[in-house]
C-alpha cells in the first residue's frame, strides 16, 4: 500500500502529512515524541508555561526520537518572544501558532531556520501570514477543540486553498481516514489532528478526561466564551454551564475569564476534577472509541485514507 504523501512530508522531512495539534497543558515531550516515532510532525504546546519547563520539554523530545518534532506557540502567552528564542537555539524544526496573530514574529523565526505554519481561521488571516512568509498555514474549522473561529473546516478549506499560493493543512473535526481523505478532496496537502490524540496510550492527561473523551457522543461539546470573543469548544459539564450563564449577563471581565479559563484546564488535565475543569475537545469525539498508540492512531489514518482512494475514482 502506497500511503499518501505531499509537500507538506518535503517541507518538514516527516513520513505521513499529519501534524498533532498543540494542546496547551497536554502537549508535552511524550505525546510528541510518540507522534514524530510514528512519522508525524509531533507538537510540544508551549501554552502559558514557564520558558524552563518549554526547554525540558525540547530536551526530552530530542532524547526521545531522532525524527523532528516541532512547538507550539500560544500567541496569547506572555513568554512567546522567549520561546521564539529559544526554538531557534535548539534548532527545532517548526512552530505551529495559535490563538493570535504571530507575524511580528516570522521574519525572526525564518531567518533562524524555523519552518512556521500558522494555525488561521479564516481567509484574510490565511492571506496576512502569506505575505509575512508563512511555510504553510494550517486552516482550523470551528469543529476543532479550544480557541476557534467561526466557520467550519468544510467550508474554510477550500476558501483559504483557493486565495493562497502556499500549501495549506486542514485542522478540525478529523480523527479518521474519511476525515484525511476529506482534507486532500477540499484540497489541502495535509492535516492536523488534536481530539484524536487525547486517547493515545502516550497522552498524559487525568484518566477522567480520557474517559469523558472515550464517552463522548457528538452533541456533547458546547462553545463557551463566544459573548466575549474568546470562544472556547469544550466538553459540555458543571463548569461550561456555569460560564454560559454568566457571560450571558456579561457580569463578566475579560481578564479574570482568561486567568479562570487556563486554571480550568490544568483541573480537567492534572487533576481530573469533573465539575471544575475545562475539558477541552472536538465535536469528533463522538468518534474516538479506543486507547491506542501514536503509532496505531496515525497508521490506521493512512490506511484508511488509502483505502479510500483506491476506491474512487474521480
Ligand atoms: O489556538 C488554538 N486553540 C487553543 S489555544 C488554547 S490555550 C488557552 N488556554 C486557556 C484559555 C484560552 C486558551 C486552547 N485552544 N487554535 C488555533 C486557533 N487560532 N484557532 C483560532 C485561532 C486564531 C484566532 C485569532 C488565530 C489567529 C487569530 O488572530 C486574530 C488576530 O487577527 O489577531
Amino acid at each position: 500500500m502506497k500511503y499518501i504523501t505531499s509537500s507538506i512530508c518535503d517541507i518538514l522531512g516527516i513520513e505521513y502529512p499529519i501534524i498533532q495539534g498543540a494542546m496547551a497543558w497536554i502537549s508535552d515531550a511524550s505525546l510528541a515524541s510518540a507522534v514524530s516515532n510514528a512519522g508525524g510532525l509531533g507538537i510540544i504546546a508551549a501554552g502559558n508555561a514557564p520558558i524552563e519547563w518549554v526547554e525540558q520539554q525540547i530536551d526530552a523530545a530530542n532524547k526521545a526520537t531522532d525524527k523532528p518534532f516541532g512547538v507550539n506557540l500560544m500567541m496569547m502567552s506572555p513568554t512567546v518572544g522567549e520561546v521564539v528564542e529559544l526554538v531557534i537555539q535548539k534548532r527545532v524544526k517548526a512552530v505551529t501558532t495559535g490563538a493570535g496573530n504571530p507575524s511580528e514574529y516570522i521574519d525572526r523565526l525564518k531567518g533562524g531556520g524555523v519552518k512556521v505554519f500558522p494555525v488561521i481561521p479564516s481567509v484574510s488571516l490565511a492571506l496576512r501570514m502569506q505575505k509575512c512568509g508563512a511555510d504553510a498555514v494550517i486552516a482550523e474549522g470551528c469543529e476543532a477543540g479550544g480557541h476557534i473561529g467561526e466557520t467550519t473546516t468544510m467550508c474554510l478549506i477550500p476558501q483559504v486553498v483557493d486565495a493562497v499560493q502556499i500549501p495549506v493543512v486542514a485542522a478540525g473535526g478529523i480523527a479518521d481516514g474519511r476525515g484525511v481523505a476529506a482534507g486532500f478532496i477540499l484540497g489541502a496537502s495535509g492535516i492536523q489532528a488534536g481530539t484524536v490524540f487525547l486517547a493515545a496510550d502516550e497522552c498524559n492527561i487525568s484518566e477522567v478526561y480520557k474517559e469523558k473523551v472515550l464517552k463522548a457522543k457528538d452533541t456533547d461539546t458546547v462553545v463557551t466564551g463566544r459573548a466575549l470573543k474568546r470562544p472556547i469548544r469544550q466538553l459540555k459539564n458543571q463548569l461550561a454551564r456555569n460560564l454560559l450563564e454568566r457571560e450571558s449577563v456579561a457580569d463578566m471581565d475579560l481578564e479574570e475569564y482568561e486567568l479562570n479559563a487556563a486554571g480550568s484546564l490544568k483541573k480537567a488535565v492534572i487533576d481530573g476534577d469533573s465539575d471544575n475543569g475545562s475539558f477541552m475537545c472536538g465535536q469528533i469525539a463522538g468518534l474516538i472509541k479506543e486507547k491506542q498508540s501514536a503509532k496505531q492512531i496515525i497508521e490506521r489514518m493512512f490506511f484508511e485514507c488509502d483505502a479510500i482512494f483506491d476506491n474512487i475514482y474521480i
